[in-house]
């Protein structure tokens, strides 16, 4: 029990480094995914809420005692009422649950997603086991992914070797790189600020370390830095 205790409170401490946070969204994509978090989060409570509710009234209600320790209940051979009860529950809750999940996958979907006239463009590299970002002026930068404020920014992904997956948990789900495909998705930072990315499909003994960083940063702080990388460069 000691143990159990101690790993449980280092757990916790841990925990608290970890800067990967999927409900601190700082985008709409991230926002929106983050609602669908917690909305099925919050239905789920609903259900165990009842279900505990029912399950400690029912021990307390048909305990044996006194009474009722001769007692045999009659047989039942079943209840149309209730059957109809627990099929149409569960079906108008996963209803419930399916409308904003499908409105919201098909919106973020890069396939159907236009992209917007003003984006900005960033190819993305994945390979074991770092990340190459090329910007539209030819810069490139290894692990350092900058980005202005209040812009969309379409990212273009690409595998050198195995499967990765790119992900900014403050900016928006993952999306995998698969070898051999272009991948799309589509983000626009709300907030500027240094934002944790990683690697999030296991692809080999260094996947750990294939982290990099993203600083969204002012428009004309974001184009200022392009021009200076691009003078180191010539
Ligand atoms: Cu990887």
């Amino acid at each position: 029990m000691q143990k159990l205790k101690l790993l449980v409170i280092s757990c916790i401490v841990f925990l608290t480094g970890c800067n990967l946070r999927v409900l601190d969204p700082k985008s709409e994509t991230a926002r929106d995914q983050s609602f669908l978090i917690q909305f099925s989060f919050a239905l789920m409570m609903i259900v165990f809420a009842i279900v505990i509710i029912l399950f400690i009234w029912f021990i307390s209600k048909y305990k044996q005692n006194e009474q009722n320790k001769d007692y045999i209940p009659p047989d039942d051979k079943g209840s149309p009422w209730l059957e109809i009860t627990w099929t149409v529950l569960p079906f108008i809750l996963l209803a419930i649950l399916a409308v904003p999940t499908v409105s919201i996958t098909f919106e973020q979907s890069a396939q159907i997603e236009a992209t917007p006239t003003d984006a900005v463009q960033i190819e993305v590299t994945g390979r074991q086991f770092s990340w190459t970002f090329s910007y539209e002026n030819g810069v490139e930068a290894v692990n350092d992914l900058r980005l202005p404020v209040d812009r969309p920014v379409e990212f273009t992904l690409r595998s050198e070797d195995v499967i990765h997956s790119f992900w900014i948990p403050k900016l928006g789900g993952k999306k995998d790189l698969i070898p051999g495909k272009t991948r799309r998705m589509i983000v626009t930072p709300e907030e500027t600020g240094t934002y944790q990315g990683k690697c999030a499909e296991f692809c080999g003994r260094e996947h750990a370390q294939m982290r990099f960083t993203t600083t969204v940063m002012e428009q004309g702080e974001y184009q200022q830095w392009l021009e200076e990388m691009k003078e180191k460069i010539e």
